[in-house]
């Protein structure tokens, strides 16, 4: 299988966004009513993940990525991921936080969310409005196993990339 990830996370939270900068599409991101293929991402509706009745879309389209993002909304208090989501889906975890740029966001909360949520995996915080750290995402992608990812964190030495656990 090509390397695709399927990107999700919370109603506005930012995937449309965020997809659309990694693809270098300027176009402006409206309200996703359906899941959205493009190169080698897949964006989701925010409803997909806030609702559990979509539950089983996620499961199917994950059969079809070998990558998922779990996005944060660095402006959220809230998480809409139940605990340890990711353990239900076999594929590379990568947690994203974006929206860093708000005078809202808080990024460390943020983190702590997506903890709750991944088992393991890179964190990269970002802003894809100013398109910060966002350049990461694609060489993450390119990667298969947590290893790579652990030693491609360690590389890159980035105040916008981290590797969960730390050890
Ligand atoms: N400040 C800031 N705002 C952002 C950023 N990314 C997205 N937004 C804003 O957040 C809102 C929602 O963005 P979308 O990309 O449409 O969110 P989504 O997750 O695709 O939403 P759904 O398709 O409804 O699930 C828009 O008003 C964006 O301009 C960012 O990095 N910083
Ligand atoms: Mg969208």
């Amino acid at each position: 299988m090509k390397n695709r990830v399927m990107i999700i996370g919370g109603v506005q939270a930012g995937k449309s966004t965020l997809m659309n900068a990694l693809l270098g599409k300027e176009r402006q991101a409206n309200k996703t009513q359906a899941l959205v293929y493009d190169e080698w991402i897949v964006d989701t509706p925010g409803e997909y993940i806030e609702n559990p009745m979509y539950y089983r879309n996620i499961m199917a389209t994950s059969l079809e990525v070998t990558h998922v993002i779990y996005l944060q909304d660095a402006t959220s208090a809230r998480s809409v991921f139940p605990p340890q989501f990711s353990l239900g889906i076999p594929k590379i975890q990568i947690g994203v936080i974006t929206k860093m740029d708000s005078p809202l966001a808080d990024v460390e909360r943020a983190i702590t969310l997506l903890k709750n949520v991944m088992t393991q995996g890179s964190i990269v915080k970002t802003s894809a409005l100013q398109k910060e750290g966002i350049e990461f995402i694609a060489p993450l992608i390119q990667l298969a196993t947590e290893q790579d990812i652990r030693q491609f964190v360690k590389d890159c030495n980035s105040p916008y990339l981290m590797y969960y656990p730390q050890q």
